[in-house]
């Protein structure tokens, strides 16, 4: 029952560690040309190897090294295999960062404020204090929570949106299309934290800007597929949007000459919101194979009718 990591040396060699340490009934092997393919029962990797099934008949589990797990061709996992994603503190706590840094940098109009200094113009904008300013997350998954967590602190009003209904202390929770479009009426700052599925493709259009209050503003750090980058680009040119951060595209890396690099209005970062920590990841992946080697349901599971 070999587990088997396809990924990076200096992380292989942290989770080689920490099972040596904590698991070391388990066999880690990190080499396809020199493992028994009959014997890999669990896979962990964020680029999936083609021919899945056929390389891996007896494959149980495959571990997403990422919270994403919309990289998946699904018809290539063996009907047996279940699917678990990445949830551990490291990549939570670098979500969370870059929320506040960027729901604060909007809160206090820094993209405005950035295009005054280019032009080496001293004007004072308009402000909103944090009580009076809407912030609502598009997810209230573990990077969603987290988030909203982190902002509580600041006095905003905050909100969120899920599939299924919630209650969390604290936080208008809305579900649903009619959910959504109540909490997006009340939203200053919109932030984009699903999962990309067939439900949540391009779910940032037009249509869904428009029901935003003229002059709000977007973080998006879900995934490239969530948005249509022209309708965001639109409604920053007719100024009902006030600015974006983007961390995410479609495609990536963003050609050089797409407009989002230049957009005044935009701040653009290359997908670094939030990336697995190897330490903290091979923690959370030995305690998922302890539950798992245990008969019990790992933290993470897919659901593959949600696609989530
Ligand atoms: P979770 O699965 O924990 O949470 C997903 C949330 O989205 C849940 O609250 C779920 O609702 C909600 N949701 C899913 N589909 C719908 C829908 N159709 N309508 C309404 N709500 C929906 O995911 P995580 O929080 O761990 O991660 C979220 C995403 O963040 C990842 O899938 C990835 O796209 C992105 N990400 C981006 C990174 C970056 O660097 N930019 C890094 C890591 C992740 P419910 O609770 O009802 O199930
Ligand atoms: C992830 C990512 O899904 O880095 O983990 O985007």
């Amino acid at each position: 029952m070999t587990f088997l990591m396809l990924s990076y040396p200096e992380r292989v060699e942290v989770f080689r560690r920490a099972f040596a340490h904590d698991l070391p009934d388990v066999p880690f092997a990190s080499d396809a040309t020199q493992v028994d393919p009959q014997s890999v029962r669990y896979l962990m990797t964020w680029a999936f190897p083609d021919n899945l099934a056929e390389r891996y008949p007896n494959l149980e589990i495959i571990f997403s090294v990422g919270a994403g797990i919309d990289q998946v061709d699904r018809t290539s996992i063996p009907p047996q295999a279940k699917l678990v994603r990445m949830i551990e503190s490291g990549l939570t706590s670098l979500m969370r960062d870059y929320v506040v840094m960027s729901v604060l940098a909007l809160h206090r109009r820094l993209p405005a404020y950035l295009e005054l200094q280019r032009r080496h113009e001293w004007v004072n904008l308009e402000f909103t204090w944090a009580d009076q300013r809407r912030v609502s997350v598009l997810g209230l998954g573990e990077l969603g929570r987290a988030s909203l967590d982190a902002l509580k602190p600041f006095g905003f009003q905050l909100a969120g949106w899920s599939r299924s209904p919630k209650n969390v202390e604290g936080i208008r929770s809305y579900h649903g299309p009619e959910g959504l479009r109540t909490m997006l009426a009340e939203t200053d700052i919109l932030i984009c934290l699903l999962p990309l599925t067939q439900e949540t493709r391009h779910i940032l259009n037009a249509e869904l800007f428009s029901q935003l209050p003229r002059g709000a503003s977007l973080v998006q750090v879900g995934r490239g597929g969530h948005m249509d980058q022209e309708a965001l680009l639109a409604a920053l040119d007719t100024g009902h949007l006030e600015a974006a951060f983007v961390d995410v595209t479609d495609p990536e890396p963003l050609p050089a000459d797409h407009p989002l690099w230049s957009h005044p209005k935009v701040i653009l970062t290359p997908h670094v919101a939030a990336h697995t920590r190897p330490d903290t990841a091979a923690e959370a992946t030995i305690a998922n194979m302890r539950l798992i080697l245990a008969g019990k349901e790992p933290n993470g599971l897919v659901d593959p009718q949600r696609g989530y």
